[in-house]
């Protein structure tokens, strides 16, 4: 990986370590997945997409990549999944520790090991928002407690996990899961208040943990386990775009980006809704919409599937 290159090709002005806001951390790192491999060539079709996008968000009328964004040197170690879970969680921490909005961009979803220790050192009362469509509750599998399969069992012990999406797993991590906490995707299929419903799960502090295979595979199919029935873009964008403005998100990971050199529009969703995350984080103004009826309206609700608005039209 070049790591010469500035994210998304921003100016070495906005790119600097010491001026910039926002750091992300590439993790190129595929161990252990069990099914298709690849996903340690996700950091690389992220930055190459990234470089493509426009800077400008027409949504919250802003340019955040003003605010600073460094990319770090890519972690990678891979001696063992413990290994690299142990490097991830060095790094995360340093530049916590320097003030930083850190993210890091895998990468298969067992770096998040690293990354949530780190985070879980450094805020209090966290809580990790786990967006997938697997459980991934397993202590151990295949005999680490550092595998895909297990990217949140450590945080289940140690924060207050809520996980979305999920519509896959084995009968074992039923046993783990708290159900107050875990909203299946055939119930928000079904559930138009679910926002609202995990939003009040939230402590103030939240951590997110974004595995693209929570995205359906129709608008997301470059991942390595892609499940059907996920969640579509306009409705992620309005989830998120709720958590970050009630509450107080410290950084986040995106993980599972498996590419495909023939199918490069998983790669540009992935850049585009990164830099979303990050356009929600760090814009100033209020940008909701008000439809002239003192009634405010969410322009994306309407093209959410999980949500049931048949009588506006
Ligand atoms: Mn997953």
């Amino acid at each position: 990986m070049n790591t010469t290159k500035t994210y998304a090709g921003i100016p070495q002005e906005y790119g600097n370590l010491s001026t910039s806001k926002i750091v992300i951390i590439p993790v190129p790192y595929d161990g252990t997945s069990t099914w298709q491999k690849g996903a340690d060539k996700g950091p690389q079709a992220f930055l190459e997409a990234s470089e493509n996008m426009e800077l400008f968000d027409i949504e919250t009328d802003s340019e955040v990549y003003k605010e600073g964004v460094f990319l770090a040197e890519a972690v990678t170690e891979n001696a063992s999944p413990e290994a690299m879970v142990d490097a991830v969680h060095q790094e995360t921490k340093k530049y916590i520790n320097r003030n930083k909005f850190v993210t890091v961009f895998g990468g298969e979803h067992s770096v998040s090991i690293g990354t949530i220790r780190a985070f879980n050192e450094c805020f209090s009362n966290l809580t990790v928002l786990h967006i997938d469509a697997h459980a991934d509750l397993r202590k151990e599998y295949e005999g680490s407690s550092c595998n895909h399969a297990c990217a949140v069992y450590e945080a289940n012990q140690t924060t207050n996990l809520v996980q979305v999406g999920i519509r896959s797993m084995d009968i074992s991590e039923k046993r783990e899961m708290n159900t107050d906490k875990v909203f299946f995707a055939h119930d928000m299929a079904v559930n138009e208040d679910w926002m609202d419903d995990v939003i009040d799960q939230l402590t103030s502090n939240v951590f997110i943990t974004f595995d693209l295979d929570a995205l359906d595979p129709s608008i997301m199919p470059s991942t390595g386990t892609p499940e059907p029935g996920g969640l579509l873009y306009y409705e992620t964008l309005e989830f998120l775009k709720r958590v970050f403005e009630e509450k107080n998100v410290v950084g986040f990971d995106m993980v599972e980006l498996c590419p495909n050199p023939t199918e490069k529009s998983s790669d540009f969703l992935a850049a585009k809704l990164f830099y979303k995350m990050l356009s929600y984080k760090f814009v100033e103004n209020d940008f909701s919409y008000d439809n002239g009826d003192d009634e405010m309206v969410n322009p994306f609700s309407k093209l959410s599937k999980f949500k049931n608005d048949d009588d506006d039209f």
